[in-house]
């Protein structure tokens, strides 16, 4: 292996979409999807509450201020978007949640959280997994649909995704996703955000014979879990090749799941496929510099 110039002079520049290099360029992974925008979308259930979509835009201010290394913006909620997550979650979600992570996650296996306004592209949301940072919402699902949200927001963090950021196993599987979309073509960071979306969000995985969930998406949402275990939606065993190419959506619950043998048996699965994607470079990450070192393939 020879180690290649900053610049990668050696890849057809082309051929290659930009993808950060060190923690600091997470700055510009930024592109932010408007399908769920309160203010865009006429189906969002704050589409036609003016209260709820300047609380949006104060909350995505500071996000799209922050920049990489400062301590995450705190907000202070008011009565009614805690009282909104406990009727989401049945628990008492705060902003101390967000702290709690910000103190556990490095401890336990050194994720980082920073801002994000709303739903980010795929490639810009599974970049920063590579350089373990979690790109995370700090608004409030709308009060008038806590038991479902059709796009990701603190509830869905907290009860979701961030237990499972603190776990050594998890966090890998989250990393090694990300690597793999590094520079990737269009056509595999979709395959890859499928997998990412039918196992970190909406996983289902065998545990003493018994089929549980794991996926974020199930944690958050009480509707949604009692109905991905209910045995009514379709399942599959779940095989990357077939999995990846799964159609899916987010307007509602999902009609298929895919269930694992285990999570070290998805993991490994898991590895197989991202290794046979074909990058004319390979990546790795040094923690102790927070950047990247990429390599011409041999
Ligand atoms: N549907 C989830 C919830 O209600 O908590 C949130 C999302 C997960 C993935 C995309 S949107
Ligand atoms: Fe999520």
């Amino acid at each position: 292996l020879k180690r290649v110039a900053d610049d990668v002079r050696t890849i057809p520049e082309e051929k290659v979409p930009w993808f950060p290099r060190k923690i600091r360029d997470l700055d510009k992974c930024n592109l932010l999807i408007t399908k769920y925008d309160p203010d865009m979308d006429q189906d969002h259930p704050g589409f036609s509450d003016p209260e709820y979509r300047k609380r949006r835009r104060f909350i995505a201010e500071l996000a799209a201020n922050y920049k990489q290394g400062e301590p995450l913006p705190r907000v202070e909620y008011t009565p009614e978007e805690v009282a909104t997550c406990i009727h989401a979650t049945g628990e008492y979600v705060s902003d101390s949640g967000t702290l709690l992570c910000v103190l556990v996650c490095p401890e336990k296996t050194g994720f980082q959280l920073r801002p994000v306004a709303g739903l980010l592209s795929a490639r810009d949301f599974l970049a920063s997994l590579a350089f373990r940072v979690f790109q995370c919402t700090q608004y409030i699902r709308h009060a008038s649909a806590p038991m479902h949200s059709p796009e990701p927001d603190c509830c869905h963090e907290l009860l979701g995704h961030i237990p499972m950021l603190a776990d050594k196993e998890f966090a890998q599987f989250s990393q090694e996703i990300g690597l793999a979309t590094l520079g990737a073509s269009d056509e595999d960071i979709e395959r890859l955000s499928t997998l990412y979306w039918f196992t970190v969000e909406f996983g289902l995985c065998k545990q003493n014979g018994t089929v549980k969930a794991y996926g974020a998406g199930l944690l958050s949402s009480y509707g949604e879990l009692i109905y991905a275990l209910s045995n009514e939606p379709e399942y599959k065993p779940f095989n990357p090749e077939e999995t990846a190419i799964q159609p899916y959506q987010d307007q509602t619950f999902q009609p298929v799941y895919f269930v694992s043998e285990s999570f070290e048996d998805a993991k490994i699965k898991m590895r197989r496929y991202s290794s046979s994607i074909q990058r004319p470079f390979s990546v790795r990450y040094d923690p102790f510099t927070c950047s990247l070192e990429v390599l011409d393939q041999p």
